[in-house]
Parts: structure tokens; C-alpha cells; sequence
């Protein structure tokens, strides 16, 4: 399945969930609460795509042609002096009012809405840059860094004599002299004339083209649409129904869920905190590389000793992004002793002493004075890895099943009083079946390898960098040591984001291989109990359906 096809199937399971629950009695607080929760998650998962440019280069037109609204206004003066948001299939489009207007104003409300853009449509005209738009323009995609995500858009390409490819071919030339073609060939390029869109019978306006737009910007919505956004909706509407139903079952099952829910919670909790941990070091060094490409590019042309400078920084950052795997590697451990904690607390709470109290003694009464209610073989297996899971030791339940002389101090004696951290965590591994990879085994720093490497090209770009900007001619000098300090603060930015992602796909591996796979297994296991109970209504048999299908576009 693609994304698309994959977010269609999950919308469509989405509304039959609600037609169910509207449908049905008894289930309100299921529905309130999957409607809010989903509300908040839509709200901050939406891609935003920003169009920004020039004044007047048509982007009011352009979203007006995509979501066929005409009520947007459209002005050949400076009409929009806001940003305004509109809704366009999964996403989010804003509006700016557009720079260089001689409105700092507006210059400025364009930049705030920027900074919140995922996506920046930089829309121009067929005169293309000017001095002042490639200043604009070379300050989005390398300052603010958005030249991986942004879709350069050319308006209005009716108004030049010429066929359609022609044009197309001579102004992707021109725009490979204006902006240089290393970063013209990392963006998209569309050829439009949204003027024409609007009109009624798109067959008569060969430059309309606006079908290509909507091609590029939906390949580049599926590139950056992070999958996980689309899935969580999907995770979110089967985890509720899940838990709903968990308090429908009856009978052992229904402790065993409550046991098992909470268990999840536990490692949930954990694999966030762990995430967390993992975003902070990475942005640290993100930031910290940032700012050193400011600030030895602040001393071009200024400084004797740039250049071990610039060696000094990469040094630093070398150390920093080690510390940073240190850091991990701590916090790590750290939360490997918060869920043995966690998970012994919860052994010793009421809910897990009243249900393995079921399985302790196989005869007469037990300590309550009632008869056990002795469930079946797979009842056994279950409480056998909840045992397993909460560090009471496996085994213990099922020994005990088969009619083992044990007395009832076993099961605590095994327990949680004894197991070490990594013990219990490795247990609890091994009890559902999963293998874990140690977090050194990821070592990062193998994979950073040295960060020299990364910063190695800026050393030798140095030369070619700081060519020319000793030259007599004092307006040319300039333009040549702007050049020279976006180059290097291009550099810096780019060593730090080549090192943030590799933290970011090593320490994210082994969240995901760790704690996510700890969450799958416990949640199979729910949803394989709940698929056997028999007791559920009409209603919860179809959400169980309708989670089950959701599951099967999860895996
Ligand atoms: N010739 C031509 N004019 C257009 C086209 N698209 C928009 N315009 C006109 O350009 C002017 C500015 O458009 P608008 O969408 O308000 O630009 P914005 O300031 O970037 O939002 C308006 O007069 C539009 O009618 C086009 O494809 N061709
Ligand atoms: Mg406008």
C-alpha cells in the first residue's frame, strides 16, 4: 500500500468506526473521547505549506485555483496584507501578503508565517529574480534552510510570446543563472499561469498548467507527509476501541487486559521519554552548529585566523556530538531503571495481587475464601508472561498450574525483590518473544565515525571560499565576502544536520527496535485476548472488526 492509498483506507475504517458509534448506544464516551483526541492530533500533524514571493506574483490566485475558492481576494495592487489559512486536501495552505512591496510590515508577517512552514511555495513571475527577491529568496533556502522543501512556482506564463516548452526550457536556463544549479536541481519547478486556471474551460489555456503544480505538490506532500502522522490516527482509533472493549470482556480477561493496559502505559511512557531525550541532544547540536557558521561567518574578511577557527569549531562539534552520544547513552540506562521501577510498583499493586491470586492455588479456596476461577490453558499461558512480564519470574505460574508443590511465597520470592535492571528489561524481552539489540551495539559514534569527515569539505572549500575577497574593487568585495559567509554558514548547517540524522536513524532504531517493539507485542497480545472473547455485543463486535482492519493497515 502507498501513502495514499494507505491514508484513504484509514480515513474510510475512521468513518465507519463513528457510523458504528453513532449507531449504537452505550458507547458515548468512546466516541467523545476518539473525536477530541483526534481533533488535537489532525490540528498538529497538518503539513503546512507556505506561499511566499513576491507581491503580486499571483500566490492569492494560485490558492484560489487550487481550492477552487473565489472568495479569496486577488488585487493587482497589494492586496493581501494578512496571512490567512485555507484548508486543501490533507493540508494546510497560507497565505502571505508577499515581500519587497517597500512594506517591511508586510515583509514581516510574511517571515513570522515562514518560520511555521513545512513546505514554502515561492512563487515568481516570468520576469523571475530581481536583486532584491534572490537576496529574499537565497535567505529562505540557505538561511532558514528550507532548500530541500521548497517548490519554486513561475506564474503568469501566458503573458510571453512562445510555446509552452520553449519558455519552460529558457526560463529553467535563466533560473539556473540566477540561483545557481546545484540548488535549482534540489527544487521542484512549475510552470504555471493561474490566471487561467480560474477561467471556465481549461482547454483553451495551454499555459494554464496547473495540473503540474498539483502533481509536484502532492509528491512533495507524500515526501514530507511523515507516514507516522497518518498512522497515529490509525494507532489512536485502535488503541481507544481496544481499551474500550478491554472493559466490556468479562471474567479473567477483563484483569488480565486492565494488567496488560497498563503495562503498555508504562513503556509508552518510557519510549517518550527516551524520544524526547534523543530530539533534545539532536537539536542541541543542531543549534550549536548553526551558530557556528554565523559566527565564523561573521568573521570573514575580518579575522587573521579564520581558518583554524573554522578547524577549532569542526573539532568542537566533533567533541559535542560524541558528549551528545554519551548523554543518550546515559539517559537511556537511566530509563531502563525507571520502567524496572515502574513495573515493580505495578506488581505490587491490588490489580496484579487479585489476579495472579486466580493462579496460586489450583484447590480449595484462596486467601479471599473464594474458589478460584481456574481459567484454560491459554488463560495459564497469558498469566505465565504477565508473570514474566511484571519480573515475577516465568515459569512460576505455570508450575504452579501443573500442580507443582509451590507455596504462595514463591511467586513473590521470584519477583521484583531480586531482579536487576537490565535483568527484569531483558526478561520482560524474552517473555514476549522479542530479542533486544544493546544500545552500544547502535554505538553512534561508529556510524558518526568522526565528524571531521563531514566537516572535511569545508576545509577544503576554504580556499575557493575566501578567493577574491581581497580585491581592490570594494563593491565586488563585498558581494564576494557575502558569498564567502552564506558559504560557510551553508557548511556548518549542513554538518550539523548530516549528524543529527544519523543520531537521529541510530538512537530512533533503537527506540523503535526496543520499546516499540515491546508496545507491538503487548498490544498483539491484547488484541489476540480480546479476539477470543466471546462475550461482546453487536457493537463491540464490529469495533473489534473495524480495529482489527486498522491493525492490518498498521503492519
Ligand atoms: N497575466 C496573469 N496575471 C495573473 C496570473 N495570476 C494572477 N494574475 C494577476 O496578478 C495580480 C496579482 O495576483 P494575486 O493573486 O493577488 O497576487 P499575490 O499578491 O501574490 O497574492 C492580479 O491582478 C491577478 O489577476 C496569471 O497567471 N497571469
Ligand atoms: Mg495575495
Amino acid at each position: 500500500m502507498n501513502f495514499s492509498e494507505k491514508a484513504e483506507r484509514i480515513t474510510s475504517l475512521k468513518t465507519q468506526v463513528f457510523e458504528v458509534l453513532n449507531e449504537y448506544p452505550g458507547y458515548e464516551n468512546l466516541r467523545n473521547k476518539l473525536s477530541s483526541e483526534l481533533d488535537e492530533k489532525e490540528q498538529d500533524s497538518k503539513l503546512r505549506l507556505v506561499f511566499a514571493g513576491q507581491y503580486s506574483s499571483g500566490k492569492s490566485s494560485i490558492i484560489s485555483a487550487l481550492t477552487d475558492n473565489k472568495s479569496i481576494k486577488i488585487d493587482s495592487d497589494i492586496a493581501t496584507d494578512k496571512s490567512e489559512d485555507y484548508e486543501w486536501r490533507s493540508v494546510t495552505l497560507t497565505d502571505t501578503p508577499g515581500i519587497s512591496a517597500g512594506r517591511p510590515d508586510h515583509d514581516k508577517v510574511t517571515h513570522q508565517r515562514i518560520q511555521h512552514a513545512d513546505i514554502l511555495v515561492y512563487v515568481v513571475t516570468y520576469s523571475l529574480f530581481d536583486n532584491v527577491l534572490i537576496e529574499d529568496f537565497k535567505r529562505l533556502a540557505i538561511d532558514y534552510n528550507y532548500k530541500h522543501k521548497m517548490v519554486l512556482v513561475v506564474n503568469k506564463m501566458y503573458s510571453e510570446e512562445g510555446e509552452y516548452d520553449q519558455l519552460c526550457e529558457t526560463y529553467l536556463k535563466n533560473l539556473e543563472q540566477q540561483i545557481g544549479k546545484e540548488t535549482i536541481q534540489l527544487m521542484p519547478v512549475a510552470f504555471v499561469s493561474s490566471g487561467n486556471a480560474l477561467e471556465e474551460d481549461a482547454d483553451f489555456h495551454p499555459y494554464g498548467h496547473m495540473d503540474d503544480l498539483v502533481k509536484l505538490l502532492d509528491d512533495m506532500i507524500e515526501k514530507n507527509q511523515s507516514l507516522a502522522g497518518v498512522e497515529a490516527v490509525a494507532q489512536i482509533i485502535a488503541t481507544h476501541i481496544e481499551d474500550e472493549l478491554a472493559t466490556k470482556v468479562e471474567g479473567t480477561t477483563k484483569e488480565e487486559q486492565l494488567l496488560l493496559q497498563r503495562i503498555e502505559r508504562v513503556i509508552s511512557q518510557i519510549k517518550k521519554d527516551a524520544e524526547s531525550a534523543l530530539r533534545e541532544e539532536a537539536s542541541r547540536i543542531k543549534a550549536l552548529a548553526k551558530s557556528m557558521g554565523s559566527e565564523n561567518a561573521l568573521n570573514v574578511g575580518t579575522s587573521e585566523t579564520l581558518e583554524e577557527d573554522v578547524q577549532a569549531s569542526s573539532e568542537l562539534l566533533n567533541t559535542e556530538a560524541h558528549n551528545a552520544f554519551d548523554n543518550l547513552t546515559a539517559r537511556f540506562d537511566e530509563l531502563d531503571k525507571e520502567l524496572d521501577s515502574e513495573l515493580s510498583e505495578l506488581n505490587d499493586s491490588n490489580l496484579a495481587e487479585q489476579f495472579f491470586m486466580r493462579f496460586e492455588e489450583n484447590s480449595s479456596e484462596n486467601s479471599l475464601g473464594e474458589t478460584p476461577d481456574i481459567g484454560d490453558a491459554a488463560d495459564f499461558a497469558v498469566a505465565n508472561q504477565l508473570s514474566a512480564l511484571l519480573g515475577r519470574g516465568s515459569g512460576a505460574v505455570a508450575s504452579k498450574a501443573m500442580g507443582a508443590k509451590a507455596g504462595a511465597g514463591l511467586l513473590k520470592a521470584s519477583g521484583a525483590s531480586g531482579s536487576s535492571v537490565h535483568q527484569t528489561v531483558l526478561q520482560v524481552g524474552k517473555a514476549l518473544g522479542v530479542k533486544f539489540q544493546p544500545w552500544q551495539a547502535v554505538n553512534i559514534a561508529k556510524n558518526i565515525g568522526n565528524v571531521a569527515k563531514v566537516l572535511g569539505p569545508i576545509m577544503a572549500a576554504l580556499p575557493i571560499i575566501f578567493e577574491g575577497i581581497d580585491i581592490y574593487n570594494e563593491e565586488k568585495r563585498e558581494k564576494k565576502i557575502a558569498e564567502a559567509r552564506r558559504n560557510i554558514r551553508e557548511q556548518f548547517q549542513d554538518a550539523g544536520d548530516q549528524i543529527t540524522q544519523q543520531m537521529k536513524d541510530s538512537a530512533g532504531e533503537f527506540i523503535t527496535a526496543k520499546y516499540g517493539q515491546l508496545l507491538e507485542e503487548i498490544s498483539k497480545l491484547r488484541r489476540a485476548r480480546i479476539n477470543e472473547a466471546q462475550n461482546l455485543e453487536t457493537c463491540g463486535q464490529k469495533l473489534k472488526s473495524l480495529s482489527n482492519s486498522l491493525r492490518e493497515v498498521l503492519v
